[in-house]
């Protein structure tokens, strides 16, 4: 990309091979769209795995596929969408944008950075692997103890799934650090906490979300490493042990989760409506307080996924009662984005589209989790289709709806051209009508008693309509992706250059080219209002007239200084895989991986210590 021509001054690496520069990159536009093409394919990997389900289960006793594969695909498809699809979508988003809205040049920590796309490479790896030794997880993805052990799980699949968690836990936990301290430390003057843009604010719950939420999974897959690899019994009765303890550990970590999986397309769709509606997000103190509140319930609600193990009356109302408060700041929410449009002269784009099916769709799944949140009411529901229907909803009607708005929205930011309008409407529609088509049909079966992760069902017990009908749904959606990827290949080839400010945007990352230079922004801007970009360019409107943005002055760019690539956090990452994946293959391995990593770590650490003058430090503020 031409952005990156000046990437390369001062460092001994050659410019010659374009795989080279992106391997090497620690420059945060670049790790975002690692981490954007990955998230995609890992999306088209697992929505593949959904049509082969749905079309097991178009007709009655399907014989498309075996009760064993069924199970593989459906643990397979759900730890890829959430960790491997949603989650490095979301970071997409943080790594190119964040920097950008807040005025940086880059993340606190580059090269810490580029170490956590690989180590998420080595942990997706990990997982897929196991399709090569033909030991696929299927246990879930939320891997239930007793499945789980050894005993019921002899062969290497849960291994997969186990040590590639545990891989990418260690990569959402470094960028989560790098975000926190990024966010807290790099904002460019005058950019104060309440004066940040929405998105920058939900992601930053988001990596607390992250930093306190993960450690929970940690300790349950360590304790599971012991029971598996060791023969403790931590999760069994049989030694003292409790198969419980993993559902708590597991959910602890499993409900925050989810609003790390939405808040950040909230965030964008906070960003989206302001801008196509031409007015200021509506209350966006109060968005920002109840995205906080969100971040701050959620960690209190996670036994409403375990009604039915029976943990008595005390325990079942604490739940219900904390899973139906969490509604309020999310109703807030909904209500500011919809004041936001109240009144706005609104531009139908593609983004704006994407938001308001956002809204909608998010809407709708919120109610029916409002619905499992009383405990008599969940315990007709769960384990039926009906959950099923209710985390689509705010999953693909939420997250993924959103995620949408967010990549119409920045594509010519970060591609340099737009996406066709026309198109991107055909897709909006497509995915609209398919999702709905495949989903609220859900909400019947599951309350006609079809439940959840069987592979077949017999013919007689009126779930065969309903069943062909979501899987003619699925294909819409498919169908829908197909528009994508046309319009990418499309624009990509004929579009015009986008303008650095297509859509008549107000924050910082509006102000420069499209793409972006690759030290961001030639002068540090300095910020005077939330909006910033906005009042600069039409004044306050309460009187506060346009702030004639000072004339561009002569900077020497060649003289701006930005981190050198490293090829330590990809070696490291290597070494790290090694280490891992030595424990499917001998203990040899593991202790030469292990080893290799510590040195990695060392020269990654060392790479600097003794030329301070190239060290690794971005950013404007020294
Ligand atoms: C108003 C907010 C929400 C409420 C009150 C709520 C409530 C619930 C409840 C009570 C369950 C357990 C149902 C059962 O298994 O019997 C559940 C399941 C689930 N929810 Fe929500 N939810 C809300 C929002 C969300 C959001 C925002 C997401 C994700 C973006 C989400 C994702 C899920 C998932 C994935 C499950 C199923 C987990 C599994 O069994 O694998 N929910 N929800
Ligand atoms: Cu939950």
């Amino acid at each position: 990309m031409a952005t990156h021509a000046a990437f390369m001054p001062g460092t001994k690496v050659s410019a010659g091979s374009v795989i080279w520069s992106w391997i090497t990159t620690v420059d945060h536009k670049r790790v975002g769209i690692l981490y954007g093409v990955s998230a995609f394919f890992f999306f088209l990997v697992g929505g593949i795995e959904a049509l082969i389900m749905r079309l097991q289960l178009a007709q009655p006793d399907g014989t498309l596929i075996t009760a064993q594969r069924f199970n593989e695909l459906f643990t397979m498809h759900g730890t890829t969408m959430v960790f491997l699809a949603i989650m490095p979508m979301s970071a997409a988003f943080f790594n190119f944008m964040i920097p950008l809205m807040i005025g940086a040049r880059d993340v606190a920590f580059p090269r810490l950075n580029a170490l956590s796309y690989w180590i998420f490479f080595s942990g997706a790896l990990l997982l897929h692997l196991s399709f090569l030794a033909g030991a696929v997880p299927d246990g879930g993805w939320f891997g239930y103890a007793n499945l789980t052990s050894h005993q019921f799980s002899p062969a290497h699949s849960i291994d997969f799934w186990m040590l590639g968690l545990q891989v990418l836990g260690i990569s959402s936990l470094m960028a989560g650090f790098n975000f926190i301290v990024t966010i807290i430390n790099m904002r460019a003057p005058g950019m104060t906490l309440m004066r940040m843009p929405l998105f920058v604010w939900m992601s930053f719950v988001v990596q607390f979300l992250v930093v306190l939420a993960f450690p929970a999974i940690t300790v349950a897959l360590i304790l599971l490493m012991f029971d598996r690899f060791f023969g403790t019994l931590f999760y069994a009765p049989s030694g003292g042990g409790d198969p419980l303890l993993w559902q708590h550990l597991f959910w602890i970590f499993g409900h925050p989760e989810v609003y790390i999986l939405i808040l950040p397309a909230m965030g964008i769709v906070s960003e989206v409506l302001p801008t196509f509606s031409r007015k200021p997000l509506f209350g966006a103190p109060v968005v920002i307080y109840s995205g906080i509140m969100i971040g701050f319930f959620g960690f209190g609600v996670w036994s409403h996924h375990m009604f039915s193990v029976g943990m008595g009356p005390v325990a079942d109302s604490a739940f219900s009662i904390a899973t139906m408060l969490i509604a309020v700041p999310t109703g807030v929410k909904i209500l500011n984005w919809i004041g936001t449009l109240w009144g706005g002269r609104i531009q139908f784009r593609t983004p704006l589209y994407f938001s308001l099916g956002f809204i909608a769709m998010f809407t709708l799944g919120g109610l029916s989790g409002v619905m499992h949140a009383s405990p008599p009411v969940d315990l007709q529901q769960t384990d039926s289709y009906f959950i099923v229907a209710h985390f689509h909803y705010v999953l693909f009607g939420g997250s993924i709806f959103g995620l949408f708005s967010g990549v119409y929205y920045w594509w010519p930011k970060i591609f340099g051209k737009l996406l066709d309008e026309r198109l991107g409407k055909l897709h909006f529609w497509l995915m609209m009508i398919g999702f709905n088509v495949t989903f609220f049909p859900m909400h019947f079966l599951g309350l006609i008693g079809m439940p959840r992760r069987i592979y077949t069902y017999a013919p007689d017990l009126g779930w065969n309509f309903w069943n062909l009908v979501a899987t003619i749904g699925a294909f819409i959606i498919a169908l829908s992706f197909l528009v994508f990827l046309g319009n990418v290949v499309k624009t990509t080839r004929s579009a015009a250059p986008a303008p650095a400010d297509p859509w008549d945007g107000r924050t910082l990352e509006w102000t420069i080219p499209s793409p972006p230079p690759v030290y961001n922004f030639a002068v540090e801007p300095v910020v005077h209002d939330r909006d910033d970009f906005w009042v600069q360019k039409y004044g306050d409107g309460h009187g506060t007239p346009p702030r004639k943005p000072s004339p561009p002055a002569h900077v020497d760019t060649s003289s701006i200084h930005m981190p050198p690539p490293s090829y330590w956090p990809i070696l490291l990452a290597g070494a790290f895989l090694f280490m891992v994946s030595g424990a499917l293959v001998s203990i040899y391995q593991v202790v030469l991986g292990g080893f290799l990593t510590l040195f990695c770590m060392a020269r990654f650490m060392l790479e600097y210590h003794h030329h301070t003058d190239v060290g690794p430090a971005a950013g404007g503020h020294h």
